[in-house]
């Protein structure tokens, strides 16, 4: 027994001290990039692929606390050097409720994880009695995405202002990125104003439509013709095939009267079907070229700093409005003028202009 315990004692010992070799070296670490161990190691899960770690900061991205928003901020910036990012495509995907958004996902995402990528779903969301339902619809429609080592899937953070689920989002594309996820996949839900804000985040607009054109381009507002890139029309199967290819020539004839899109590239249009998964490989060879004449041209760089900046602005304004709202005096202070706007006893502008005084002058 006493010999058998000697050489355990001196492997304790010999482990200890390598414990204590590598506590050093990671305190080492820390001081230089000045970021707690727990988020430097959390950093390196997510690098490393980790599922966990990456839905853990997603979590964070969604939280609205402050001290979660910190560890995040720190989170991000030590990814923030990742050369993933710059081989990633993000791909928005937007079109009408029930047009086969996430049915084409499934498909979509499958062509390119064949094509040896890994595919990372993102949705925004900011109605909350919708989002629940859409969870539930995304879980069976995308049912083999879900199952696959080289998807991630995340819902929308529900119950949130339009801007909280865009920043999120924003921040969940960085952290998939991170995570050698280079082909992001953003779904919108609801047709709105979430568009315009997927279009901001992301490289490419994809556009789906339903077979039978005309009527009101369908509910979909000009302006968001405008934003695509590249229009599908979906659903091109069974008794809507005509139709759908009609629909696709309408449309063909439609976007010559919109404005030239600012990549350089003429918006086309095709039909697939997302349900019989047939135009799948044509629209990865549509985004390909895109890709391609973007890289060329630098519209792909041009356009990713001009979301940067728009980003830096938006954050600036959400930040100084969070701060000061949640100032105990500063609540008081937005709840008293409120009242006052709602009574019609000030003006909003007044009350507005009110506001920021009480920020730039506390009392
Ligand atoms: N025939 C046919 N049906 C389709 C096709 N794509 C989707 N569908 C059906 O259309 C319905 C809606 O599909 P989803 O993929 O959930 O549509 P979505 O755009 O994601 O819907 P929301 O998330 O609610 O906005 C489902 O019943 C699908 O099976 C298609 O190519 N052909
Ligand atoms: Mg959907």
């Amino acid at each position: 027994m006493a010999q058998k315990a000697g050489p355990k004692k001196n492997n304790n010992a010999a482990q200890a001290s390598s414990e204590d070799a590598i506590r050093q070296a990671k305190a080492r670490i820390l001081s230089a990039h000045g970021a707690p161990l727990e988020i430097l190691q959390w950093a390196r899960d997510i690098e490393n692929g980790s599922r966990k770690a990456l839905g853990q900061a997603i979590t964070l991205a969604e939280s609205r606390l402050t001290e979660d928003r910190d560890k995040l901020e720190e989170l991000l910036d030590l990814l923030q050097s990742s050369e993933r990012r710059s081989n990633s495509w993000r791909m928005g995907i937007t079109g009408v409720p029930g047009v086969g958004k996430s049915t084409f996902i499934e498909s979509f995402g499958a062509a390119w994880i064949e094509k040896g990528h890994r595919v990372a779903v993102l949705a925004v969301d900011p109605s909350s009695e919708r989002s629940g339902g859409s969870l539930l619809g995304d879980q069976t429609r995308m049912e083999s995405l879900t199952r696959n080592p080289d998807a991630f899937i995340r819902p929308s953070p529900s119950a949130r202002t339009l801007g909280g689920v865009t920043r999120a989002t924003h921040e969940s594309i960085l952290l998939c990125e991170a995570a050698g996820f280079d082909r992001i996949l953003v779904e919108t839900v609801g047709v709105g104003q979430s568009e315009t804000s997927v279009r901001q985040l992301t490289d490419a607009f994809i556009l789906l439509m339903l077979p039978g054109a005309g009527d009101d381009l369908q509910g979909i507002k000009r302006g968001i013709m405008e934003m695509a890139d590249l229009i599908l029309v979906n659903k091109c199967d069974g008794p809507t095939t005509s139709q759908a290819q009609q629909a696709a020539l309408q449309y063909r004839q439609a976007i010559h009267l919109l404005p030239a899109a600012e990549g350089g590239h003429l918006v086309d249009v095709q039909t697939m079907s997302a349900l019989e998964q047939t135009g799948i490989a044509e629209t990865c060879g549509a985004i390909e070229e895109l890709m391609q004449l973007w890289e060329d041209n630098h519209w792909l760089e041009k356009q990713r700093s001009q979301q940067a900046v728009r980003q830096f602005n938006d954050h600036v304004r959400s930040l100084l409005f969070e701060q000061s709202q949640f100032s105990p005096e500063h609540q008081q202070t937005w709840e008293r003028l409120q009242t006052e706007v709602q009574r019609q006893q000030i003006s909003a502008f007044a009350a507005a202009r009110k506001w920021l005084n009480s920020i730039a002058s506390p009392t």
